[in-house]
């Protein structure tokens, strides 16, 4: 083989962030800028010779250029085996299950997760390592610390191989095999869930639709839930992955969901609807009449886990990230088991879930998943639910209102303020962070501030501290105000405030969210100097 040394330069922005390190594609386009990023990963991965990685991503524009790049930067840099998707297609929550499956030394996956793409759009690239899981914090600092050294990368001068065909082949003296991006995630699903129980269901009229928004899980959706469980081919929507995802945004959310969430809420409504995003991460949740925040899904799934056969044993703990309403920690402590409270980011839960610790974690963003692999995973989440609603035999709403009568309901929403100035958006988090030891005792209105802090996580396995996780506001009573900065936009800054009030009172639980929320909403821009700081009236998106 012959192996290119290209000389380069540093470039001083590639610290990842929440997911990896996101751009605009045309950033990603500049000569040197991918591999420079793809050689840090390599140093800091100090890859074993001959080594197994795996490579995918979610079919976005420039997707098949990078990874062409990355086979050819791996066959240079000493791994042995590539395992790359057909196509170069895999999504997030496969990769993570071939990593572990193969025992490979980690992945490269490429995607911007729920951000638009297309040759304006953005782009990213992400390391797993061996648990299948995002880098955690002491690897990704390495990557970053390497970014800014590197004088030269290594890639072999080869034009990379064909990966259109299934099947394995040599390439440079290393062995590139390409493998069906479903196959195996498909069977992984069949070990957890009955599938059985939920294609009788279907068969038996259950309804429902799934939209693909044009994404990677297309085809995922349409080997379990038509081929294998009988959904008719109809209920999926939007099933052919695009590279710019036709123009749309593959947010699951009821703001770039839109016709789903009207579709479901209209006389014809399915019984059940689901979303998932860019690389099939995430996941949206609605039943006929009824949107089911991330947060009350989560606390859903974990209260009725048992009833799915992977999850029989009952669950050793549960995970939120800590903008994660507190609905979930109710049913941890009805089951008596652990409940942690995270950073945002999945690579927090990574120690807990190889710890054995929990079984079942969840994000407000959309994100839920399990031990089954090491990722957030939106199909997952859409057959746990289907699981549950095949062995409930009750609708959506029915589970949902029952379990807020049970437990007391959490009302919830996240307002973004996007592409806000990034100094301000700084400004105001510092300001914030300067009253925070005043703000006990504080009132507004009604509320009356008993706690208030930057929130940091001393990782209970490893020890690992990470600070400056986001402002906490919380108000006797158990309301909460959270301000954070994102880690995934790519433009200027997205402000995300969170909010958050339980009703143990069953006779108030049907009230408009915006209604119930008024004065928490009103107390955060007061709190925030929302308004003044960034110019703004309005959140872009309240999801
Ligand atoms: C990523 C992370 C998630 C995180 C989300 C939002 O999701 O994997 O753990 O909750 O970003 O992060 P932020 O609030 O910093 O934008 P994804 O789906 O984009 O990979």
């Amino acid at each position: 083989m012959t192996i290119l040394t290209v000389e380069t330069k540093p470039f001083a922005d590639q610290k990842p962030g929440t997911s990896g390190l996101r751009k605009k594609v045309p950033h990603f386009q500049q000569p040197h800028y991918a591999e420079n990023f793809l050689q840090a990963i390599f140093d800091a991965a100090e890859v074993p010779a001959g080594a197994k990685l795996v490579i995918g991503g979610d079919g976005r524009y420039f997707n098949r250029e990078v990874i062409g790049r990355a086979i050819r930067m791996a066959a240079a840099n000493g791994v042995g085996h590539v395992i790359v998707g057909q196509n170069g297609l895999l999504s997030t929550p496969a990769a993570s299950n071939l990593i572990r499956k193969r025992q490979a030394m980690g992945g490269i996956i490429l995607s911007a997760s729920h951000n638009p793409g297309g040759p304006d759009g953005d782009f990213g690239i992400k390391y797993n390592v061996a648990n299948g899981g995002p880098a955690p914090e002491t690897v990704t600092e390495r990557i970053y610390a390497r970014t800014k050294k590197l004088t030269e990368y290594k890639i072999a001068e080869a034009a990379a191989p064909d990966i259109s065909l299934v099947g394995t082949t040599q390439f440079e003296g290393i062995m590139v095999e390409v493998v069906d991006p479903v196959a195996d995630y498909a069977a992984l699903m069949e070990e957890l869930f009955d599938f059985e129980l939920i294609r009788n269901a279907i068969s038996n009229g259950l309804t429902l639709c799934f939209d693909a928004m044009h994404a990677i899980t297309g085809p995922y959706a349409m080997e379990i839930l038509h081929k294998r469980l009988g959904a008719p081919q109809g209920s999926i929507i939007n099933a052919v992955p695009l590279e710019d995802f036709g123009g749309g945004h593959p947010d699951p959310n009821v703001v770039w969901a839109a016709p789903l969430v009207d579709h479901l809420m209209s006389p014809h409504a399915p019984d059940f609807g689901a979303a998932s995003d860019g690389d099939g991460d995430r996941n949206m949740i609605l039943g006929r009449g009824i949107v089911v925040t991330p947060s009350d899904s989560l606390a859903v799934l974990a209260a009725n886990a048992h009833l799915a056969k992977g999850y029989s044993a009952g669950l050793a703990g549960i995970a939120r990230s800590m903008p994660t309403s507190q609905a979930a920690d109710r049913v941890a402590s009805r089951l008596g088991v652990g409940i942690y409270e995270t950073p945002t980011g999945w690579k927090f839960f990574g120690n807990l879930l190889d710890a054995g610790k929990v079984t079942i974690c969840g994000e407000e963003s959309a994100g839920t998943g399990s031990n089954h692999v090491r990722e957030k995973d939106g199909l997952w989440a859409v057959l746990l639910w289907l699981n549950i609603l095949a062995a409930r035999k009750q609708s959506v709403l029915e589970i949902v209102e029952e379990h807020w009568r049970d437990y007391g309901r959490n009302y919830y929403q996240r307002h973004d303020y996007e592409e806000v100035d990034k100094a301000a958006a700084e400004e105001l988090m510092d300001s914030l962070r300067g009253r925070l030891a005043s703000m006990s005792g504080q009132r507004f209105g009604t509320l009356v501030v008993s706690e208030a802090d930057d929130f940091s996580y001393m990782d209970p396995v490893d020890g690992s501290l990470s600070t400056g996780q986001g402002i906490r506001i919380i108000f006797s009573g158990g309301s909460r105000i959270v301000f954070r900065l994102s880690g995934t936009g790519t433009v200027g800054a997205t402000l995300r405030v969170y909010l958050e009030l339980y009703e143990p009172n069953a006779a108030r639980h049907n009230l408009p969210v915006e209604t119930a929320l008024a004065e928490l909403i009103e107390t955060a821009d007061i709190i925030g100097e929302i308004r003044q700081r960034t110019g703004r009236e309005q959140p872009d998106v309240r999801t």
